[in-house]
């Protein structure tokens, strides 16, 4: 029996490595895996795949949570519109400013700019997200560093409005493409629009990043028709974090699943997707969860945050901020013990720019 699922295994592997495509088949047993041998080899093949594509090379991003208030009611979310014990809060625009500014000086490829669906911006009747769209003009102008905007479901017009603005990147992530499992995520929004959304900035020239969560009821099966679905879209970008539970809210309670699936499924993507982008974020397990996910195929690291700025993580609000663990200075010895280096900014620019 154990000679079988070995010598399955190594076929799998064999046909990653010659990037023939996987099937459903081959996916699902991949996902079964848990002995450590067996993860430890499919981990070694997203390394290899990585180091075809990237060599040692990792993209890093800065990321500024600007406004933590939210008009939605995700059931995973500690920034859910009715969840009240929480202290929001909303960055100026010259502090929006200073922030990217700061992440650039200190060695970042990329500001992600994030926030909550914040009424401020979208329930306004003339657009509210005017001044932003400046902000975004002149870090642009002033550092040339390519810009994520991951705003939610925003207007189309704003979108094309961004664009316009220079902005690079569209995220935002589906966490499941099973429209039941959505529904009772994302409670009370529409699976459509979100998809189509990204689409049709796929189609005005953005690159565009897609995600899961996991360990939210997802099943194998479910997973299997992500990983179909991302391909579908073309997302350029594909990530996968663990669902961290948050206090005072509906999934406080869910029962967790172990981190080996979010790294099982990082490996996955990089064998079936070999030249795509991959985060590691350390807003799942601050500092000390990056080894394991750059061990298994990784090459972005995501959620640089600079500290004394008061801004805050997802699904870890604080967890390495203020004590300045979120910063290159303290990826790069990580990087290093794995044979790994941060690229230039002019590869990381050469990349957005294919
Ligand atoms: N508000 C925008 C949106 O929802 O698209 C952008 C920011 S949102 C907070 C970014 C992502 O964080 C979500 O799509 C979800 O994948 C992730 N996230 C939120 N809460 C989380 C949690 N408790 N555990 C893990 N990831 C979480
Ligand atoms: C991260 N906390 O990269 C950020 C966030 C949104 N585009 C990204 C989830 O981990
Ligand atoms: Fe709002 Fe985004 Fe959190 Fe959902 S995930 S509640 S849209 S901040």
């Amino acid at each position: 029996m154990i000679v079988s699922i070995t010598s399955k295994l190594d076929e799998i592997l064999e046909k990653a490595v010659q990037e023939n495509p996987l099937s459903r088949e081959d996916l699902l047993f991949l996902l079964k895996l848990s002995e450590k041998g067996d993860l430890e080899k499919v981990f070694e093949v997203a390394r290899q795949l990585r180091t075809r594509y990237f060599e040692d090379k990792v993209f890093i991003y800065g990321f500024v949570y600007f406004s933590t208030y939210c008009r939605n009611e995700c059931a995973f979310c500690l920034y859910r519109k009715s969840n009240q014990s929480l202290k929001r809060y909303r960055k100026t625009d010259l502090e929006i400013m200073e922030t990217a500014l700061s992440l650039v000086e200190s060695g970042i490829h990329l500001v992600d700019l994030t926030m909550g669906e914040d009424p401020l911006y979208f329930d306004k009747l003339e657009s509210g997200f005017e001044h932003l769209i400046r902000t975004v003009e002149l870090i642009k102008k002033s550092t040339e560093i390519p810009i994520m905007i991951s705003a939610g479901v925003v207007p189309e017009e704003v979108l094309r409005e961004f664009k316009a603005a220079g902005v690079d990147w569209y995220a935002t992530y589906q966490e499941t493409h099973n429209p039941d499992l959505y529904h009772k995520l994302r409670l009370g929004q529409s699976y459509t629009e979100r998809m189509e959304r990204k689409k049709l900035a796929h189609k005005l020239g953005f690159l565009i990043e897609e995600g899961l969560l996991t360990g939210v009821g997802d099943t194998d099966e479910d997973l299997v028709n992500s990983l179909e679905e991302m391909g579908r879209l073309g997302a350029d970008q594909l990530r996968v974090m663990s669902f961290v539970p948050q206090k005072d809210t509906p999934m406080y309670h869910y029962t967790s699943v172990s981190r080996h699936r979010e790294l099982l499924i990082i490996a996955i993507m990089r064998l079936v997707y070999p030249d795509r982008l991959i985060p590691a974020s350390l807003d799942v397990d601050g500092l000390s969860g990056l080894a394991d996910r750059l061990d298994a195929g990784a090459n972005v690291v995501t959620s640089i945050i600079p500290p004394h700025s008061g801004l805050a993580g997802v699904s870890n609000h604080s967890l390495d901020i203020e004590d300045g663990n979120r910063s290159v200075n303290k990826i790069v010895p990580v990087l290093a013990r794995h044979g790994l280096i941060p690229a230039s900014r002019d590869e990381y620019a050469e990349w957005v720019l294919k």
